[in-house]
């Protein structure tokens, strides 16, 4: 593999590890005392990948609804109809908890295939009590299931349900007193996030539930002016958000407000692919105004059913602007800031968890540059392999 300083590339290099955790990270030559070896090949070693937004939890999907949105159908128009989140929901709230977890252990084994060593998951396709702690309870089982840490958020406030159709506050008070003090009392949900939009929450409503999550000690993050500018990020940045997401449509104070809090963008990069979205998120008046970017494949049935990390980082590069370089650290340690994790993980350094992704590349752009395919040839979490081949093999073609 070549050096390449801009990617804070060693060649040659070593990693110790002592349990979970990076005790060194450097030159080979200049490595500590260790008692055995496992020899990569000469192979690119990575953070794990860090997924910071997704909703993979959900029943059905929505292929027709995407067929319709081909022949001209409108986003928006079809979630006014019932169709969009609702239809899911629909299918969300008569699928068994089985068939939930296992449909959702598919995607997020998919993920991991592709290095994910964190991720997050959203509630939100239950919108009432029993259904959404359901989602997040298979959230928690999924982390004890796979060789990933779950981030889980609590969503409620997703849209609003049917039988809240004409009395959207009374759904607002249902989150705000019954649904977040039974998930806060659970311990269920690690943060908690709300779609500001003209189609969901208006930023009223938004503040009324963002205020009772503080209440209850739990962080905040944001859906924000992803359809419309609907002034979300400085309603995030005024929370103290974790991080706002989206952003197609963010102004510029929302932009000054979020550098100011210390709010990290998360990027969507699928979202605006697959909506075929026009206005991009303005990544370049972020970075200059000094805001951390992060990226996430927001893997969801309606805007986004996209399982693949890689094509997150491709979009990115393609469609937004992005450089590879950008993108491999919008999913490691930029994501790492988006879920209040960078503490212990998002960089190979001693003091960090050891989860590490193993490539067969000969360099780190190619990570964001193959359409499809899987270059992962390894993976470790806290420091042990949990895919890939066994130790001291050498590389194909050495
Ligand atoms: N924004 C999105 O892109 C997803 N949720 C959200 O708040 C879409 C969810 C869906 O269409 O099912
Ligand atoms: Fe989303």
């Amino acid at each position: 593999m070549i050096g390449d300083p801009a990617y804070g590339l060693l060649d040659d290099a070593a990693l110790v590890i002592d349990g979970e955790t990076i005790v060194f990270a450097g030159p080979r030559a200049a490595a500590p005392a260790y008692d055995r070896t496992t020899d990569l090949g000469g192979r690119l070693v990575t953070p794990g990948l860090i997924d910071p937004h997704t909703h993979l939890v959900y029943g059905g999907n929505r292929a027709q609804e995407w067929e319709a949105r081909l022949l001209g159908a409108d986003y928006a128009e079809i979630a006014r109809r019932g169709g969009g989140i609702l239809a899911t929901v629909r299918a969300t709230r008569s699928a068994g908890y089985e068939w939930l977890l296992e449909s959702a252990h598919t995607r997020l084994a998919a993920l991991c295939a592709q290095g994910v060593t964190t991720v997050e998951i959203k509630s939100g396709y239950g919108l009432d009590l029993d259904t959404e702690i359901r989602l997040l309870r298979i959230a928690r089982e999924l982390g004890r299931r796979l060789p990933v840490d779950v981030r889980a958020t609590f969503l409620g406030a997703h849209t609003i349900p049917p039988e809240y159709g004409t009395a959207p506050n009374g759904y607002v008070a249902l989150v705000c007193d019954t649904m977040l003090p039974a998930v806060a009392a659970e311990g269920l949900a690690d943060a908690v996030d709300v779609f500001c939009e003209t189609i969901a929450f208006s930023s009223a409503q938004t503040e009324r539930i963002l205020r009772r999550a503080t209440e209850w000690g739990l962080r905040v993050k944001l859906h924000a002016d992803q359809l419309s500018d609907g002034g979300g990020a400085a309603l995030a940045a005024r929370f103290n958000a974790l991080s706002a997401d989206h952003l197609e449509y963010v102004s510029a104070a929302g932009i000054e407000a979020l550098a100011r809090a210390g709010t990290v963008a998360v990027i969507l990069p699928g979202a605006f692919y697959f909506l075929r979205e026009r206005q991009a998120p303005p990544v370049a008046a972020l970075r200059a105004a000094g805001v951390p970017v992060a990226i996430a494949t927001d893997c969801n049935p309606g805007t986004s059913p996209l399982v693949s990390p890689l094509l997150a980082l491709n979009f990115a590069c393609t469609l937004l602007g992005f450089t590879p370089e950008d993108a491999l650290r919008g999913m490691t340690c930029e994501a790492a800031r988006a879920l209040d994790l960078a503490h212990d993980r998002g960089t190979l350094e001693p003091g960090k968890l050891a989860d590490l992704a193993v490539w067969d590349v000969d360099h780190p752009a190619e990570l964001a540059y193959a359409l499809g395919g899987n270059p992962c040839h390894a993976v470790y979490k806290r420091g042990q392999r949990v895919s890939g081949a066994d130790s001291n093999e050498t590389r194909r073609g050495e």
